[in-house]
Protein backbone atom coordinates (compact mmCIF):
# COMPACT_ATOMS: atom_id res chain seq x y z
CA UNK A 1 0.00 0.00 0.00
CA UNK A 2 0.81 3.52 -0.66
CA UNK A 3 2.07 5.84 2.15
CA UNK A 4 -0.83 8.31 1.41
CA UNK A 5 -4.28 8.19 -0.34
CA UNK A 6 -6.20 11.32 -1.74
CA UNK A 7 -9.68 11.68 -2.20
CA UNK A 8 -10.03 14.05 -5.40
CA UNK A 9 -12.88 15.81 -7.45
CA UNK A 10 -13.17 16.07 -11.34
CA UNK A 11 -9.69 17.76 -12.06
CA UNK A 12 -10.79 20.32 -14.33
CA UNK A 13 -12.83 22.00 -11.80
CA UNK A 14 -11.75 21.17 -8.74
CA UNK A 15 -9.24 23.80 -7.10
CA UNK A 16 -9.89 22.10 -3.80
CA UNK A 17 -8.40 19.66 -4.77
CA UNK A 18 -5.90 20.78 -7.23
CA UNK A 19 -3.92 22.62 -4.43
CA UNK A 20 -2.86 20.00 -1.44
CA UNK A 21 -2.64 17.35 -4.53
CA UNK A 22 0.24 19.77 -5.89
CA UNK A 23 1.48 20.08 -2.07
CA UNK A 24 1.32 15.99 -2.30
CA UNK A 25 3.15 15.34 -5.30
CA UNK A 26 5.94 18.30 -4.17
CA UNK A 27 6.62 15.55 -1.60
CA UNK A 28 8.04 12.71 -4.05
CA UNK A 29 5.62 10.56 -0.96
CA UNK A 30 4.05 7.56 -2.89
CA UNK A 31 -0.11 7.85 -2.81
CA UNK A 32 -3.23 6.35 -4.66
CA UNK A 33 -5.84 8.75 -5.08
CA UNK A 34 -9.75 8.15 -6.13
CA UNK A 35 -11.68 10.77 -7.92
CA UNK A 36 -15.49 11.65 -7.96
CA UNK A 37 -17.46 13.06 -10.61
CA UNK A 38 -18.52 16.52 -9.52
CA UNK A 39 -21.60 18.20 -10.81
CA UNK A 40 -23.27 14.53 -11.72
CA UNK A 41 -26.50 12.85 -9.57
CA UNK A 42 -24.67 11.03 -7.55
CA UNK A 43 -21.44 13.48 -6.21
CA UNK A 44 -23.30 14.30 -2.54
CA UNK A 45 -23.70 9.94 -2.10
CA UNK A 46 -20.04 9.64 -3.39
CA UNK A 47 -18.67 11.93 -1.61
CA UNK A 48 -20.43 11.40 1.76
CA UNK A 49 -19.52 7.71 1.82
CA UNK A 50 -15.94 8.60 2.33
CA UNK A 51 -15.30 11.95 3.69
CA UNK A 52 -16.55 13.28 7.61
CA UNK A 53 -16.81 16.71 5.98
CA UNK A 54 -18.64 15.76 2.67
CA UNK A 55 -16.39 17.14 0.59
CA UNK A 56 -13.08 16.51 -1.08
CA UNK A 57 -10.16 16.58 -0.92
CA UNK A 58 -9.76 14.20 1.75
CA UNK A 59 -5.88 12.97 2.42
CA UNK A 60 -5.09 9.66 4.42
CA UNK A 61 -2.10 8.76 5.78
CA UNK A 62 -1.29 5.15 6.39
CA UNK A 63 2.33 5.17 7.87
CA UNK A 64 1.06 4.88 11.32
CA UNK A 65 -1.17 1.91 11.53
CA UNK A 66 -4.31 3.21 12.33
CA UNK A 67 -5.29 5.52 9.33
CA UNK A 68 -4.96 8.99 9.94
CA UNK A 69 -7.36 11.12 7.78
CA UNK A 70 -7.17 14.96 7.15
CA UNK A 71 -9.74 17.26 5.63
CA UNK A 72 -9.98 20.65 4.04
CA UNK A 73 -7.31 21.75 1.70
CA UNK A 74 -5.19 23.92 4.33
CA UNK A 75 -5.20 21.71 6.77
CA UNK A 76 -3.87 19.05 4.54
CA UNK A 77 -1.01 21.35 3.18
CA UNK A 78 -0.30 22.10 6.42
CA UNK A 79 0.18 18.25 7.34
CA UNK A 80 1.85 17.71 4.40
CA UNK A 81 4.24 20.62 6.19
CA UNK A 82 4.81 19.37 9.45
CA UNK A 83 5.10 15.37 8.02
CA UNK A 84 7.79 16.49 5.35
CA UNK A 85 9.79 19.24 7.17
CA UNK A 86 13.15 18.56 5.19
CA UNK A 87 10.69 19.68 2.01
CA UNK A 88 10.56 23.35 3.14
CA UNK A 89 7.11 23.82 1.97
CA UNK A 90 6.40 26.41 3.91
CA UNK A 91 9.44 29.56 3.30
CA UNK A 92 12.19 29.11 6.12
CA UNK A 93 12.35 32.77 6.94
CA UNK A 94 10.00 33.28 9.73
CA UNK A 95 8.93 37.37 8.59
CA UNK A 96 8.29 35.10 4.68
CA UNK A 97 6.30 32.60 6.57
CA UNK A 98 4.48 34.95 7.95
CA UNK A 99 3.23 36.66 4.85
CA UNK A 100 2.97 33.33 2.85
CA UNK A 101 0.33 31.81 5.87
CA UNK A 102 -1.83 34.54 5.43
CA UNK A 103 -1.70 35.20 1.80
CA UNK A 104 -2.79 31.25 1.73
CA UNK A 105 -5.55 31.67 4.69
CA UNK A 106 -6.53 35.01 2.69
CA UNK A 107 -7.10 32.65 -0.48
CA UNK A 108 -8.39 30.04 0.72
CA UNK A 109 -11.02 31.98 2.97
CA UNK A 110 -11.31 34.80 0.58
CA UNK A 111 -12.32 35.66 -3.19
CA UNK A 112 -15.84 34.66 -3.65
CA UNK A 113 -16.58 36.68 -6.35
CA UNK A 114 -13.44 35.46 -8.10
CA UNK A 115 -14.47 32.27 -7.36
CA UNK A 116 -17.57 32.47 -8.58
CA UNK A 117 -17.57 34.28 -12.00
CA UNK A 118 -14.26 32.84 -13.06
CA UNK A 119 -14.78 29.26 -12.11
CA UNK A 120 -12.04 27.05 -12.94
CA UNK A 121 -12.39 25.18 -15.89
CA UNK A 122 -8.83 24.13 -16.44
CA UNK A 123 -8.36 23.68 -20.86
CA UNK A 124 -11.10 26.21 -21.37
CA UNK A 125 -10.64 29.52 -22.98
CA UNK A 126 -12.78 32.40 -22.17
CA UNK A 127 -11.12 35.87 -22.73
CA UNK A 128 -13.12 38.66 -20.88
CA UNK A 129 -16.21 36.52 -19.28
CA UNK A 130 -16.77 37.12 -15.87
CA UNK A 131 -14.77 40.17 -15.30
CA UNK A 132 -17.12 42.66 -15.62
CA UNK A 133 -19.41 41.17 -12.91
CA UNK A 134 -19.46 42.77 -9.64
CA UNK A 135 -16.33 42.38 -7.28
CA UNK A 136 -14.32 40.28 -9.78
CA UNK A 137 -12.06 43.70 -10.62
CA UNK A 138 -11.33 44.44 -7.08
CA UNK A 139 -10.26 41.04 -6.28
CA UNK A 140 -8.63 40.70 -9.21
CA UNK A 141 -6.82 43.99 -8.11
CA UNK A 142 -6.14 42.28 -5.10
CA UNK A 143 -4.37 39.11 -6.10
CA UNK A 144 -2.39 41.34 -8.14
CA UNK A 145 -1.46 43.18 -5.63
CA UNK A 146 -0.27 39.93 -3.60
CA UNK A 147 1.73 38.35 -6.30
CA UNK A 148 3.85 41.98 -6.95
CA UNK A 149 4.28 42.26 -3.10
CA UNK A 150 5.35 38.58 -2.54
CA UNK A 151 7.72 38.84 -5.84
CA UNK A 152 9.25 42.23 -5.00
CA UNK A 153 9.91 41.59 -1.20
CA UNK A 154 10.43 37.88 -0.97
CA UNK A 155 11.11 36.18 -4.48
CA UNK A 156 14.55 37.12 -5.30
CA UNK A 157 15.79 33.69 -5.36
CA UNK A 158 13.44 31.99 -7.56
CA UNK A 159 10.49 32.26 -9.78
CA UNK A 160 7.72 32.04 -7.15
CA UNK A 161 5.81 34.34 -5.07
CA UNK A 162 8.39 33.44 -2.02
CA UNK A 163 11.33 32.74 -4.55
CA UNK A 164 11.43 28.65 -4.12
CA UNK A 165 8.03 27.16 -4.28
CA UNK A 166 5.86 26.72 -1.31
CA UNK A 167 2.38 25.95 -0.49
CA UNK A 168 1.33 29.51 -1.62
CA UNK A 169 2.17 28.74 -4.99
CA UNK A 170 -0.28 25.61 -4.65
CA UNK A 171 -2.76 27.69 -2.58
CA UNK A 172 -3.11 30.22 -5.88
CA UNK A 173 -2.19 27.33 -8.50
CA UNK A 174 -5.82 27.20 -9.39
CA UNK A 175 -5.82 31.25 -9.88
CA UNK A 176 -3.26 31.08 -12.22
CA UNK A 177 -5.56 28.54 -14.04
CA UNK A 178 -8.30 30.99 -13.87
CA UNK A 179 -5.99 33.97 -15.27
CA UNK A 180 -5.13 31.64 -18.41
CA UNK A 181 -9.02 30.87 -18.91
CA UNK A 182 -10.46 34.35 -18.67
CA UNK A 183 -7.77 36.59 -18.96
CA UNK A 184 -8.08 39.56 -16.98
CA UNK A 185 -5.99 42.68 -17.27
CA UNK A 186 -2.84 42.22 -15.07
CA UNK A 187 0.57 43.29 -14.20
CA UNK A 188 3.59 42.19 -15.85
CA UNK A 189 4.60 40.81 -12.78
CA UNK A 190 1.22 38.95 -12.22
CA UNK A 191 1.47 37.52 -15.59
CA UNK A 192 4.54 36.31 -15.65
CA UNK A 193 3.90 34.35 -12.48
CA UNK A 194 1.01 33.14 -14.01
CA UNK A 195 2.81 31.55 -17.04
CA UNK A 196 5.52 30.10 -14.29
CA UNK A 197 2.68 28.71 -12.34
CA UNK A 198 1.11 27.01 -15.38
CA UNK A 199 4.70 25.67 -16.95
CA UNK A 200 5.18 23.96 -13.40
CA UNK A 201 5.92 20.20 -13.65
CA UNK A 202 3.44 19.83 -10.95
CA UNK A 203 1.11 21.76 -12.25
CA UNK A 204 1.41 19.46 -16.13
CA UNK A 205 1.27 16.72 -14.12
CA UNK A 206 -2.24 17.80 -13.02
CA UNK A 207 -3.36 18.46 -16.44
CA UNK A 208 -1.53 15.21 -17.81
CA UNK A 209 -3.87 13.21 -14.89
CA UNK A 210 -6.75 15.60 -15.94
CA UNK A 211 -6.73 15.13 -19.87
CA UNK A 212 -6.80 11.03 -19.39
CA UNK A 213 -10.21 12.04 -16.94
CA UNK A 214 -12.04 13.48 -20.02
N1 LIG B 1 -13.05 24.37 2.37
C1 LIG B 1 -12.95 23.13 1.61
C2 LIG B 1 -13.81 23.24 0.36
C3 LIG B 1 -13.94 21.89 -0.35
C4 LIG B 1 -14.99 21.89 -1.44
O1 LIG B 1 -15.81 22.82 -1.55
N2 LIG B 1 -14.97 20.82 -2.24
C5 LIG B 1 -15.95 20.62 -3.30
C6 LIG B 1 -15.26 20.22 -4.61
S1 LIG B 1 -14.11 21.42 -5.19
C7 LIG B 1 -16.86 19.45 -2.95
O2 LIG B 1 -16.44 18.53 -2.28
N3 LIG B 1 -18.10 19.45 -3.43
C8 LIG B 1 -18.98 18.35 -3.16
C9 LIG B 1 -20.16 18.36 -4.09
O3 LIG B 1 -20.06 19.00 -5.14
O4 LIG B 1 -21.13 17.69 -3.74
C10 LIG B 1 -11.48 22.84 1.31
O5 LIG B 1 -10.67 23.78 1.35
O6 LIG B 1 -11.11 21.68 1.09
Amino acid sequence: MADFSIVLGTRIWSTWSMRPWLVLHRTGASFDETVIRLRADDTVAQVAAVSPSGLVPLLTDHRFGAPIQVWDSLAICEYLAESFPEKNLWPADRAARAVARSVSAEMHSGFARLRHSLAMDLFAEKPGEGYGDEGVAAQVARIDAIFRDCRARFGASGPYLFGAWSIADAMFAPVASRFRTYRPPLSDVAAGYVETITGDAGFRAWEDAARREL
